[in-house]
């Protein structure tokens, strides 16, 4: 089994080292590791077109052999995939993110957006984010990518799927629920400065975001309740139900 193994924070964060170090304990595993030179989280599904992406083979804090792109997640698993990487691919794995992504924050993420473009090259793809922002132990985490991985390997996913697991920060994990996307609440808050030349700058500022905790069987209500969320997650994002209504308001438009 050769797994690709990427994320959004960056090629030297923990959440990486934890991951690929997970992996290599698998039977008769083989670990590529390939990841953004820097951090990239919230950098959406990018592909980066119009400027060169570089590649450096690094030696990381252990020891480990890894190719740091300068470009997005995305462009990482994308040049991988295309041939940068010349054995086959089995698996693409993504995290392990310091910070959850659930409900509406998959398309802003970088680790999860990591795993839409393996998707896209109909390769298996799982990403892994734990629920924590600060400190974060990633055992709990490590262990469950043990655990799924191979079976996803084994088993496949439906065309243009992926799996987005979120892991609890705590102790005392109850279970794995699979889960849906829930409902984020963002709390953005604009922020304007003055420069030194006179000219306003911008910064995204507010809190975190919170969501509803309340829904049983999302996926902020498993975490929340201290369950594994695994959600999987498709590419279309049609509102198939919404189709026939939207003809209806549309049907008497004529050139
Ligand atoms: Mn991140």
């Amino acid at each position: 089994m050769h797994i690709l193994v990427t994320n959004d924070d960056g090629i030297r964060a923990p959440g990486i080292k934890a991951l690929y170090g997970a992996m290599r304990t698998l039977p008769d595993a083989r670990v590529t590791v390939m990841a953004p030179d820097r951090n990239q989280s919230a950098i959406g599904h990018r592909k980066t077109l119009r400027e060169p992406l570089r590649v450096d083979e690094v030696t990381l804090s252990d020891g480990t052999q890894a190719f740091a792109c300068s470009g997005s997640p995305s462009d990482s698993i994308a040049l991988a995939l295309m041939g940068f990487v010349e054995d086959p691919v089995d698996i693409v794995v993504s995290g392990i993110n310091q910070g959850p992504n659930m409900a509406q924050d998959i398309t802003y993420s970088g680790t999860v957006t990591a795993a839409m473009e393996a998707a896209l090259y109909q390769i298996p793809a799982i990403a892994f984010s734990l629920d924590s922002q600060t400190e974060p132990a990633f055992e709990a985490a490590a262990a469950f990518a043990r655990h799924i991985v191979p079976l996803t390997a084994e088993r496949g996913l439906p065309d243009l799927t992926l799996l987005n697991v979120n892991i609890p920060h705590t102790t005392a994990i109850k279970g794995v629920r699979v889960t849906w996307q829930g409902r984020r609440q963002y709390h953005d808050e604009l922020v304007r400065r003055v420069d030194p030349g006179g000219r306003p700058y911008y910064w995204i500022g507010g809190k975190a975001p919170t969501g509803d905790r309340e829904e049983v069987g999302s996926d902020i209500w498993a975490v929340a309740q201290d369950y594994i969320s695994v959600t999987p997650i498709r590419l279309d994002m049609t509102h198939r139900q919404m189709i026939d209504d939207l003809e209806n308001w549309l049907d008497d438009f004529s050139l």
